[in-house]
């Protein structure tokens, strides 16, 4: 493997908080856009700090108890932390998946929201968990189908880093791809274990081993074409990386000592179905004491509800009776219906 890190992709710094056809061109065409300055630095330090408040200090007995991806079911959409919540909903954010996605936002939903805490002890060379990725596409455990050819894709996925790449390590590689003819993108994309029959198996170490065992065409096709073709994300705190379900990427090592702190998002084309929501369900948490989803669905705009499915103004779903209904669901967390009383016929 190359020295990867000498291979650095760079953040571009957005002016006005939005992105530009640079950016939305790098998502469409090298399957990959990170950036500087879409969300503000303010939300970006409330949320690192609620994280940092709540997961185990590095190196302490507890952090033992989040050595796999994502927050352990604390921080899945709706959290405990509000600027997580409005992290993952914040107007640019949706202006930026809606512009690549190029679907208003009102028809775009939410399939994957949870915050991760990634520790770094030191041991890398033989670990079988999430230290050292082996490289990947995320389709697999998102979509029961494979993801539609190139230039129609139907989802993006986020990575919103609250650290700093200098000071925790952990840089996200990405493998950009190089126009139509890209060995590396040839398609259908299967050349990984968990798809086909092939076991699924997180580390490098682990599935490039198995690979050169029971598949040495495909683990020869993914040292030549991936792994010496990797660039690393640069990232700082607030850095996003908008990827795909067909994007070549593997997360790497945290440094020894260190947590990377980062908000992982899936955003996907209303209709869709096909793509799950990874978690137990947005409702879930209405069984929950805290309440935190009923409130936020009372005071969520229309298209941030539209998010997870909750029908927009004109849709088939409302009559009088299910408008009253719903705000009766959720008039003690004052509601307010009218945009959706006012839209119906007649
Ligand atoms: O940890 C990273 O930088 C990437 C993680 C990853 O590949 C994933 O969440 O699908
Ligand atoms: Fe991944």
């Amino acid at each position: 493997m190359q020295n990867i890190e000498e291979h650095w992709l760079e953040p571009s710094k957005l002016s006005n908080n939005l992105l530009g056809p640079d950016q939305i061109s790098s998502w469409r065409t090298q399957g990959y856009a990170l950036v500087d300055g879409l969300i503000p630095s303010a939300l970006i330090a409330q949320a690192e700090d609620d994280a940092l408040a709540f997961f185990p200090k590095p190196q302490t007995p507890e952090a033992k108890h989040f050595e796999t991806f994502g927050s352990g079911q604390k921080f899945v959409f709706p959290s405990r932390s509000r600027a997580v919540n409005e992290l993952t909903m914040c107007s640019e954010l949706l202006a930026a998946v809606s512009a690549l996605l190029g679907e208003a936002v009102g028809d775009i939903r939410l399939s994957q929201a949870d915050l991760w805490p990634k520790y770094g002890d030191g041991a890398v060379a033989d670990r079988d968990d999430w230290t050292e990725q082996r490289i990947h596409c995320d389709y697999p455990n998102h979509t029961l189908l494979h993801p539609p050819q190139w230039d129609s894709p139907e989802a993006v996925e986020v990575i919103i880093y609250l650290s700093d790449s200098e000071e925790c390590g952990g840089a996200t590689a990405v493998v950009p791809r190089e126009g139509p003819d890209d060995p590396a993108y040839a398609w259908p994309i299967f050349n990984m274990p968990g798809v086909q029959d092939r076991p699924y198996i997180n580390s490098r170490v682990e599935a490039e081993g198995y690979l050169e065992k029971a598949h040495p065409d495909i683990a020869a096709f993914r040292a030549t074409n991936l792994y010496a073709r990797e660039r690393a994300a640069h990232f700082r705190r607030g850095s996003v990386l908008f990827y795909r379900h067909d994007t070549w990427h593997r997360g790497r090592p945290v440094n020894d000592g260190a947590c990377r702190i980062v908000q992982n998002l899936t955003f996907k084309k209303a209709g869709s179905e096909w793509l799950n929501v990874l978690h137990p369900g947005w409702c879930w948490s209405m069984y929950s004491k805290h309440q935190i989803m009923e409130r936020w669905v009372a005071q969520a705009s229309i298209e941030q509800r539209a998010l997870l499915g909750f029908p927009m103004p004109g849709h088939n779903y409302w009559s009088a009776e299910t408008v009253a209904a719903v705000e009766g669901r959720y008039a003690a967390f004052g509601i307010d219906m009218s945009p959706y009383r006012n839209a119906l016929d007649g």
